[in-house]
């Protein structure tokens, strides 16, 4: 007994001057003591040739030893982690990931999303085309005579290389080229980029996206138009929003129209969205100029059409209240990360 108890002093000597700051030091020591083959289990074996009266003696000071084996296990864990967290190894593999930030679509995206998915379910087809036309689609093509304002150098940006070549000042060149190759029926829109030469502000901006859509059938008419528009608001606005026409001018659509939509600010009560009328324009449109079907070789008493052209600025104005243009295009992200969820 007392040879053990001596051996057990020396013991603790020992453990209590382990060193070592690593993981592979904290597992040698729970190994060499307190493991199942280890050295205190070893000791624990000795309790049957204790004599009866010192059983307990011997038994608080096992649990001392242990006790301390613990301790000194622990504070090598410790230590080792302390390590590989400065040095930047040893990584705890079973810590949660940080979260990844998956962003969310811009939104002009969403909105054009929404629109397009609208009319794909009118049966509209969607037609992309170049974002620098020439002179022919961009104008000529769609009945824009050549003293026309929209042709104005303040509106339009040239190409130098090329005077015959301009950035498109709307999606209705891909119209145009849509009618070149295709014949009646014709369902389409055109979403895209389009460039105008105008001082930047809140209220205007160099480029925008347009939606333009092109209806050529047998049998169209003005009907179709408003049903068609009334559906798109419903859809894009909510089932109580109204609408309606005000005679408006296009050289590319004969009788033409401007289309409001009761305010979605105030419901028509008259605010500051709507300027205190309870409406607000949402686009343009109108039948077909005859003379542009003819351009294409469409028999202009055989088929009508119509058509119309929206900005998607506007719209997403009006559905989040964004009152600067200048927003979609400066790329700040805390404007963006408000429309995380979109899609
Ligand atoms: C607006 C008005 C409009 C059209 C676009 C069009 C295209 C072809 C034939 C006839 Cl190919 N019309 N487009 C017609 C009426 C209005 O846009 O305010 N856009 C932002």
């Amino acid at each position: 007994m007392e040879q053990l108890l001596q051996q057990i002093e020396q013991l603790k000597q020992e453990m209590n001057a382990a060193t070592g700051s690593d993981s592979d030091a904290a597992e040698q020591f729970r190994i060499k003591y307190l493991g199942t083959k280890g050295i205190i289990k070893g000791l624990m074996g000795e309790m049957k040739n204790i004599p009866n009266d010192q059983k307990k003696n011997f038994g608080q000071v096992m649990n001392d030893l242990k006790q301390l084996a613990e301790e000194k296990w622990e504070s090598l864990k410790g230590a080792a982690a302390d390590a590989g967290a400065s040095a930047g190894v040893d990584f705890d593999w079973t810590l949660p990931g940080a979260p990844v930030n998956v962003g969310g679509r811009h939104p002009i995206s969403i909105v054009r999303n929404q629109i397009v998915s609208i009319f794909k379910r009118l049966g509209f087809a969607v037609a992309e085309g170049p974002e620098i036309e020439d002179d022919w689609h961009n104008f000529t093509a769609l009945n824009m005579p050549e003293n026309h304002t929209a042709r104005d150098m303040q509106d339009t940006f040239y190409i130098l290389q090329n005077p015959d070549w301009v950035l498109r000042t709307h999606t209705s060149s891909v119209q145009a080229r849509v009618m070149e190759k295709q014949k009646p029926p014709i369902r389409i829109i055109c979403p895209g980029r389009v460039y105008r030469n105008e001082t930047i502000s809140a209220r205007a901006h160099c480029f925008f996206h347009q939606v333009e859509g092109l209806y050529i059938d047998e049998h169209v008419s003005f009907a179709d138009l408003k049903q068609t528009l009334y559906f798109f608001v419903q859809e894009m606005f909510g089932k109580d929003v109204k609408i309606r026409f005000r005679p408006s001018y296009f050289p590319f659509t004969e009788p033409s129209a401007e289309m409001d939509i009761s305010c979605t600010v105030c419901g028509g009560k008259g605010c500051s969205l709507c300027k205190h009328t309870g409406w607000v324009e949402i686009l343009g449109c109108g039948m077909v100029h005859p003379k542009m079907l003819d351009n294409f070789g469409i028999d202009s008493s055989k088929y009508t059409g119509f058509a119309f052209g929206m900005g998607m600025e506007r719209i997403c104005q009006l559905k989040y209240r964004v009152n600067d243009l200048r927003l979609y295009s400066q790329n700040d992200v805390r404007f963006l990360d408000q429309f995380t969820g979109g899609v």
